[in-house]
C-alpha cells in the first residue's frame, strides 16, 4: 500500500537516497532541507507518478517547523513515515578546544530539530494509529573518539529519545527505529571539515565505506517489515570499520 514518507534533510546523502529508494516503491514523498533548488532538481529526478512536495525548511527554527506541518498541502498530511535525517557535525577538536557554536549547532539541529518534528508529527500518527518514525542516529552514540563529544553526545540523546517514544507508544501500532550507521561517505564530511575538501576526502581514502543508499536500503527494509515488528535499534559499520583498544597513556608519572 502506498505510503507518505516525509524525509528531512532530503537535498544530499542518505536523506536524498531514502527519497529514491522511497520513490521507486511508488510512495509519496514530503522533502525538506534548507536548500530548495537542491529539493526542486531531486523531485524533477523522481519517477513520473511519484507525488512529492518539496519545502525548504531549517529544522532548528521550531516555529518554522510547526508552520510546515500545519500547512502541508492536501493529499501530503498523512505522514506514515517520518525519517528524522537532518543532522551534522561540526568539527573534530577536543572538547577544550572546540567552538562552542558549532556545539550549539549541533544540539540544535540533531537534538531540537528532530524533537520539533517529531512533536508535530507524532500527534496525527497516534491519532490515526498508523505510522512509523525512523531516526539517523549513529555509532558516535555508543562507541565514544576523540573529537566526537558533542556530536556523539547528540547522537546518544536520539539512541534515548528513541527509545522514550516506543515507551511512550506502547499500546498503539506505532513504530520507532533508531538506525545507527558507522562510516558513510555523504556529504556529512565536507561539512564537517567546513568545506576542506581535502581533510574531507581523507576521511574515506582507502577504506570502502558505506554509501547512501546502502543506509536507504536499511531505513525502507525497517519500514516494511510486517506491522507487528519493531527493530528498536539498528547499528551499522562497513567491514573495513571496528572498534580500537582502550587507550592507555603511559607518560603521565607523578602528575596523577
Ligand atoms: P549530508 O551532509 O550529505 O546530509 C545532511 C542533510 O541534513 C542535508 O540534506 C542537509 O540539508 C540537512 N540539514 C542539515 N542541517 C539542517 C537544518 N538545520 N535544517 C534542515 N536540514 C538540515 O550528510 P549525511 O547524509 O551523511 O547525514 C544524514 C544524517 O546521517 C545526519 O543526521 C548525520 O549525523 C547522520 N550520520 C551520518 C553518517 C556518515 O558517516 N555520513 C554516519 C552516521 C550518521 P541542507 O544543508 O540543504 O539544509
Ligand atoms: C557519523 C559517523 O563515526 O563519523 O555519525 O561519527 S562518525
Amino acid at each position: 500500500m502506498k505510503k507518505c514518507i516525509l524525509i528531512t534533510g532530503a537535498s544530499s546523502g542518505f536523506g536524498k537516497a531514502c527519497a529514491h529508494r522511497f520513490a521507486a516503491a511508488g510512495d509519496d514523498l514530503v522533502l525538506c532541507a534548507r536548500r530548495l533548488q537542491r529539493l526542486e532538481e531531486l523531485a524533477a529526478s523522481l519517477p513520473a507518478g511519484c507525488g512529492v512536495h518539496v519545502q525548504q525548511l531549517d529544522v532548528t527554527e521550531r516555529k518554522g517547523v510547526e508552520r510546515f506541518v500545519e500547512q502541508l498541502p492536501e493529499g501530503f498530511r498523512d505522514i506514515d513515515v517520518l525519517v528524522n535525517n537532518a543532522g551534522l557535525a561540526l568539527g573534530m577538536e577536543p572538547a577544550y578546544e572546540a567552538d562552542t557554536d558549532d556545539w550549539e549547532t549541533m544540539v540544535d539541529t540533531n537534538i531540537k530539530g528532530l524533537m520539533y518534528m517529531t512533536r508535530q508529527i507524532l500527534p496525527g500518527m497516534v491519532k490515526r494509529r498508523r505510522g512509523h518514525i525512523v531516526n539517523i542516529g549513529s555509532v558516535a552514540a555508543s562507541w565514544p573518539y576523540p573529537g566526537g563529544n558533542a556530536y556523539g553526545g547528540s547522537k546518544a540523546f536520539v539512541k534515548q529519545f528513541s527509545r522514550g517514544l516506543l515507551a511512550d507508544l506502547v499500546g498503539t501500532p506505532l513504530r520507532v527505529t533508531n538506525i545507527e550507521p558507522g562510516l558513510a561517505e555523504t556529504e556529512f564530511s565536507l561539512v564537517r571539515m567546513k568545506g576542506d575538501a581535502q581533510q574531507a576526502g581523507d576521511v574515506y581514502t582507502g577504506t570502502h565505506p558505506l554509501s547512501a543508499e546502502d543506509i536507504a536500503e536499511v531505513v525502507y527494509w525497517v519500514t516494511s517489515l510486517p506491522a507487528h515488528v519493531n527493530v528498536n535499534n539498528l547499528e551499522l559499520m562497513p567491514v573495513c570499520q571496528s572498534w580500537g583498544p582502550f587507550v592507555v597513556n603511559r607518560n603521565l608519572g607523578d602528575e596523577v
